[in-house]
């Protein structure tokens, strides 16, 4: 038959397929279409980090731009800063979660996350930091420079990513589980840059 290709596209792995905008699947929510199309503001078909931003930042509060990189980061792989369709809907999905988790662990209703409240937050998602590093997160991840003692919406994601991304690394090199681990110096830089310059 006439327009029949063999082998067929996509039987090879496409090298730039992470650069070509994908398309949502007449099944996806039309929510999320609406919300891709309204974040991507220059039309291109991809939704650059600044897009992101602007997106998820409301009136009164600015995303940080480093927590967008950095889902940017774990759903591509890639330093690209834009996404597609499909990167948009687990993005979407994830940041729903989040939103959830945030809700359900600032008890107070503060708006914000404090150290226990954190604590309880990272044990929920399985992760049991010692008091040191969870005093580390809630003076790093906090806006004021360490004033408000509590850590917001967009920062807390950061922080949660951080703890889940570094944890899942760690433990590749802890086959054992024993919580020790042996690095060579390059494969912690590896392991730790990405989290760090987001
Ligand atoms: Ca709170």
């Amino acid at each position: 038959m006439s327009g029949e290709r063999y082998p067929p596209m996509g039987g090879y792995a496409n090298p730039f397929a992470a650069l070509i905008p994908s398309a949502f699947s007449p099944e996806t929510d039309p929510n999320i279409v609406a919300c891709f199309q309204m974040a991507d503001q220059d039309g291109s078909g991809l939704i650059d980090d600044k897009e992101l931003q602007r997106a998820l930042s409301s009136y009164d509060q600015r995303f940080s731009l480093r927590t967008v990189r950095l889902l940017m980061y774990l759903f591509t792989n890639t330093n690209a800063r834009k996404i597609g369709p499909k990167e948009f809907i687990s993005v979407f999905y994830c940041l729903q979660n989040w939103r959830a988790i945030f809700e359900r662990f600032d008890m107070d209703r503060s708006g914000k996350i404090d150290a226990n409240e954190l604590r309880e937050a990272l044990l929920s998602l399985g992760f049991a930091v010692s008091p040191v590093v969870l005093d580390l997160l809630v003076s790093k991840y906090d806006k004021t420079g360490g004033e408000s003692k509590a850590i917001e919406y967009d920062n807390f994601i950061e922080c949660c990513l951080t703890v889940k991304g570094l944890t899942e690394k760690f433990k590749e090199k802890d086959t054992m589980y024993t919580g020790n681990a042996t690095f060579t110096y390059e494969a912690f830089m590896l392991m730790v840059l990405p989290f760090l310059i987001a």
